[in-house]
């Protein structure tokens, strides 16, 4: 396979000003004629890409073109031409009800029920027509569709609508134009039986904006929440970084087969209905926060993104990076800013860090690829936002706007690169922020070790920071990064210390962020009057593993003073994580474990304490986040060790107070969705997880009396899990239950496969076979994929990683068969065997065996192929 580096890029050799698509669309074929108003910019044959298209006719201004006047091949349409302005027309067919790869043009649904729909993002436009299909092409479309009106009776295409009418036979047609140049994998187009709800909007600067949320009539009482996430979202993008939308129509799409989340193209974006839908019978509160999430990113991507669109797709980070950082300010804007902070760093955590570890490792900016599909990552995607945090940081609030304005002033209706990013928000605010590059180009997550000395008669605090980035795939030698670090010292009773920190300018403050850029350095505090305790990378400042020797006894003043919500929860997580170690080796009643279950008792006693903060910190790490810690993983240990250390916490608070919680916040449930209400479910859920952990028939019986009052999904799926985690056999009534109450749901089924495919031990593998054999189970919807192999294959560390390697060879049969049918999600799948390196030695024999076996064949898609043949290495 040929592999694209960045090094190589090349500005395009032709522009597309303007594009004239016309669709003639049926289900088994569709025909599209693709007018092209092209401008020479090198001396160069013009070369469109097209992959498993039936080309019928090609002219040039109007000259048909015979086979000898043109090259095909090798996914390329090259026609040597010798003016610099012309018009190159295609005709193509196309087969939608084939597609399964769900790229390109495919069916949604069933033939007699499902619509037509595209996805382009990043490469899926060549599958459609001939074009230049890379992100630096940016042109002005004008789209009409064709169709059956009694089949296809709503036609939507991205830009404003320019019209519409009757054709003979029964069809119809409606044009859409679209104002603002855009890039071919933004193009989007859907037709079908579409059901809509709908909002007037004012943008700030007084356009009128209709906005449609569309899906099959059965789901569409489920988008208003969908609805009322998109107008905070556009309000929100104008009051915080003065950005209005600029179409006067704004189409949302609902579809239950799609490979992403969700996509941003310019005026029509198409959603995954996992991420659309959302009522309180059949979404829990986090789905409904990903909603809203979701919802905010795409919107914000018509400026991050569409406006200003990436000049290669190594850039990728630019508009996914900044779009993730601008969504998360956004929900912690609509909810609580530590508890969003808790959230993202633990999803960093839990699935960047693993993937920047192991031989996936890649840039947040790649150096090259060979199928970049397989570059939407954590890494580009929450690494990449952990950038832009790290910026916005050093600017402060006031300098990242001046600086996005420039930003998006400089590069509106362009295509920039991170280098063009960096450059507007220093000038705009006279910083220099090029040592920043670094971060984007090196692979790794850095080690921060810090140490501290406290001279008492000096008065005087040194800390002493190193970094270093551990070696990784392509990359040997590491270099030292701009590392913030923002620290407070505090008191053993609590009170934050003034920093006076020697040759510092600034004021005196109790917190203030120094900046490592060297391998080494050394601060000092002087007029320190006790012993600190440092609470460092606050509100986690910079994305590093940070290493500090502290005492258990240090962690929990942290974690009953910090007034940082986020350091006050990672005390916690450290704490537990020593705890966790001493009970690994043996040591029952260890200063960290006296330590953890002492300090989160006294928290559980206090009032004020809100309960989804407590819920977050009566929380430990979890099985995957605790894998990364261990040098080599036995999963069936680490599940026993975290099981133990529930259970201490458990015994230390006590079952008595744990249960009588539990019935006071049983008592005041209800279906209600603010913030309250979703704590109480929050704290709920964890009593029953502790009590559990101590009694778990006590914990069956309430779980099923939950089971059965639930006034919506989030208690009901919160018992049902408890029901299965406890007892396989005493959980199959509420399991049958829940299968046929949801039969007609498919998001709700998805939870329904997703619970089992993750319950733990020698029998997940069984169950999942069986699991497979359901009616509604198929290979052909990457959510049902999900939801029982992929979340087998990852969240499930004691089934999927059975020491005979049985789950193994099975989940490379599933790759294989999966493969022939959506690439895509076969990768994503696959990217489970990440780790295999460092499993213990007879799960990695296993596992090496499958993958070795797996990466040798020779029949697989690019896709896949590009995975094995990395992770194998
Ligand atoms: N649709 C994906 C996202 O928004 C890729 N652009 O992140
Ligand atoms: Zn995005």
């Amino acid at each position: 396979t040929s592999v694209i580096h960045l090094v190589d890029y090349r500005a395009p050799a032709w522009h597309v000003e303007h594009v004239e698509l016309d669709f003639d669309l049926g289900i088994d074929r569709t025909d599209v004629v693709a007018k092209l108003d092209l401008r020479r910019m090198a001396n160069e044959p013009l070369r469109l890409n097209g992959e498993g298209l039936e080309l019928l006719s090609v002219s040039v201004d109007g000259r048909q073109l015979g086979p000898n006047d043109y090259i095909l091949g090798n996914g390329t349409l090259e026609i040597a031409i010798d003016v610099d302005r012309c018009v190159v027309e295609t005709r193509v067919g196309l087969r939608p009800a084939e597609n399964t790869a769900l790229e390109g043009l495919y069916l949604s649904g069933s033939r007699d029920t499902g619509f037509l729909l595209t996805q382009c993002e990043a490469e899926g436009f060549r599958h459609i027509t001939f074009f230049p299909d890379r992100p630096d092409v940016l042109s002005k479309y004008t789209v009409t569709l064709r169709a059956d009106r009694e089949r296809f009776p709503v036609l939507l295409a991205g830009g404003n609508p320019d019209g519409e009418g009757e054709l003979e036979g029964g069809r119809h047609w409606a044009r859409f134009v679209d104002p603002h140049p855009k890039p071919s994998y933004l193009f989007a187009l859907v037709a079908g039986r579409l059901a809509r709800i709908s909002q007037d909007y004012t943008t700030a600067d007084g356009r009128p904006v209709a906005l449609h949320i569309w899906a099959e009539a059965d789901v569409i009482d489920r988008c208003h929440y969908a609805m009322d996430s998109l107008v905070r979202s556009m309000r929100w993008d104008e009051e915080t970084y003065g950005r209005n939308y600029d179409l006067d129509v704004f189409h949302v799409v609902a579809t239950h087969d799609f490979n992403m989340g969700a996509m941003e193209n310019k005026g029509l974006n198409i959603f995954n209905a996992k991420y659309l839908l959302a009522d309180a019978d059949s979404g829990t509160d986090d789905e409904y926060r990903h909603v809203e999430a979701v919802v905010a990113h795409e919107y914000f991507h018509n400026w991050s993104g569409n406006r200003v669109t990436c000049r290669d797709w190594f850039q990728l980070s630019l508009k996914e990076g900044l779009t993730v950082f601008r969504e998360q300010s956004f929900s912690a804007d609509m909810n609580s800013a530590p508890l969003k902070r808790i959230e993202d760093v633990a999803l960093l955590r839990r699935a960047q860090f693993p993937e920047d570890a192991g031989p996936l490792s890649h840039p947040v900016r790649p150096a090259e690829y060979s199928e970049i599909n397989n570059f939407y990552t954590a890494t580009v995607y929450e690494k990449g936002s952990e950038l832009v945090r790290m910026l916005a940081g050093r600017l402060g609030k006031d300098g990242f706007r001046r600086g996005m304005d420039l930003y998006f002033e400089r590069n509106d209706g362009d295509a920039a690169t991170i280098e063009d990013f960096l450059s507007a928000l220093g000038e705009a605010n006279d910083i220099d922020l090029t040592p920043y590059l670094a971060w984007y180009g090196q692979a790794g997550t850095p080690r921060l070790s810090a140490s501290g000395q406290y001279d008492a008669d000096a008065r005087r605090y040194t800390l002493k920071l190193r970094q270093r980035t551990p070696a990784g795939p392509g990359q040997a030698e590491k270099r030292s990064l701009p590392i913030p670090v923002k620290l407070a010292l505090f008191a053993t009773d609590g009170r934050m210390l003034p920093l006076k920190l020697r040759d510092g300018t600034g004021p005196v403050d109790t917190e203030l962020t120094v900046v490592i850029d060297q391998a080494e350095a050394t601060y000092v505090f002087d007029d320190v009057d006790v012993a600190p305790v440092p609470s460092l990378l606050r509100g986690f400042s910079a994305p590093v593993i940070l290493e500090f020797d502290y005492a258990p006894d240090e962690l929990a003043v942290l974690l009953q003073h910090d007034v940082d919500g986020f350091n006050r929860w990672e005390a916690g997580q450290q704490l537990a994580a020593l705890a966790y170690d001493d009970l690994r080796d043996g040591k029952q009643d260890s200063a960290a474990v006296t330590a953890w279950t002492g300090a989160l008792a006294t928290l559980f006693g206090n009032e004020a304490i809100d309960d989804a903060l407590l819920a977050e910190l009566l929380t430990p790490p979890g099985e995957i986040e605790l894998v990364e810690r261990q040098a080599e993983r036995d999963p069936d240990r680490i599940r026993a060790t975290r099981k133990s250390l529930l259970a201490a916490l458990a015994s230390r608070i006590g079952a008595s107070k744990l249960r009588q919680r539990y019935q006071s916040l049983h008592a005041r449930t209800t279906g209600a969705l603010d913030a309250q209400s979703q704590a109480a479910r929050q704290l709920k859920r964890r009593m029953l997880d502790l009590i559990a952990a101590v009694d778990e028939s006590d914990a069956r019986t309430l779980a099923l009396a939950q089971y059965n009052e639930a006034p919506g999904m989030t208690d009901r799926l919160a018992a049902l899990t408890i029901l299965a985690t406890t007892s396989t056999d005493g959980a199959a009534a509420s399991i049958a239950h829940f299968r046929e109450r949801y039969a007609d749901n498919a998001l709700a089924l998805d939870k329904w496969f997703a619970v089992q495919a993750q319950l733990p031990g020698d029998d997940a593998l069984a169950r999942v076979q069986a699991l497979e054999r359901d009616a509604t189970f198929t290979l052909r919807n990457p959510n049902r994929v999900q939801a029982l192999i992929g979340l087998f294959a990852r969240a499930n560390p004691t089934g999927f990683h059975r020491a005979d390697g049985a789950a193994y060879r099975w989940l490379a049969e599933r790759l294989v068969t999966l493969d022939g049918l959506n690439p895509q999600v076969a990768a994503r799948v696959a990217t489970a065997f990440n780790g295999w390196k460092r499993l213990e030695p007879v799960r990695r024999e296993a596992a090496h065996a499958v993958v070795a076996e797996l990466a040798g064949r020779s029949d697989l898609s690019r896709d896949l192929t590009d995975i094995l043949g990395r992770v194998a290495l």
